[in-house]
């Protein structure tokens, strides 16, 4: 398996997931200011160009919760995804979904002083309501399913943490208390070691 990586880009969440599945790959490094054949392998395989990249034997996965999500099934056995079956698997969903498609676009243009002119139209909505549903969806205590850490924290969780250190969001103490929980994660302190520079 190929992870295409740099350690001050959000594939340092899909290098979290691999380390807290203790999954053996090849880590392919990619400097954005440098021309290099792993760069452009990367712009071919992703016709984004972005990072994070999987490659596993002829899959090719892009999109950090795409990733997060392939590995955590594939691993299934790590118990990071509840089961198919599962009534847990629709919260899951839900988490996995609404962190790239709806918190991250609202609070990113927020940070710009963007604002779409319908906000009914636009997928996510406004930040008004997405602070609200990050407060309603951010657990209590333990972790977003209950009391097993899963895959969904380390998406939800994971964005919520880069936000805040982008300081796009100014979390609550809920939120705040459900951060420091997922910053103790030894799998989190080995690979956020450099993350809050900016990408080269
Ligand atoms: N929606 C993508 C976003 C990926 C993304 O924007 N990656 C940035 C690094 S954090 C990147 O590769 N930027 C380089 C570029 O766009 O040229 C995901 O969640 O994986």
């Amino acid at each position: 398996m190929k992870h295409y990586y740099n350690s001050m880009s959000r594939s340092v969440t899909t290098d979290w997931m691999l380390k807290e599945l203790d999954v053996q790959h090849e880590q392919i490094n990619i400097n954005f200011s440098e021309d290099s054949p792993e760069l452009r392998e990367l712009q071919t395989i992703n016709p984004m160009g972005k990072l994070p990249t999987l490659v596993d034997g002829k899959i090719v996965v892009t999109e950090t919760a795409a990733i997060c999500a392939y590995l955590s099934d594939k691993y299934l056995d790590k118990k990071l995804a509840p089961a198919i079956e599962s009534d847990q698997r629709a919260n899951y969903y839900r988490y996995l979904f609404i962190a790239g498609n709806t918190i991250e676009p609202a609070l990113t243009l927020a940070a710009s002083n963007i604002e779409h002119p319908n906000s009914a139209t636009a997928g996510w909505g406004d930040k008004t309501r997405v602070l609200a549903t990050i407060e309603a969806m951010t657990p209590e205590s333990r972790w977003a399913l209950g009391d097993e850490f899963t895959t969904a924290d380390i998406v939800f969780g994971g964005l919520l943490d880069s936000m805040v250190t982008f300081r796009m969001l100014a979390p609550s103490p809920k939120v705040a208390a459900y951060i420091s929980r997922i910053q103790q994660r030894p799998a989190y302190r080995e690979t956020h070691k450099y993350f809050d520079q900016p990408m080269p």
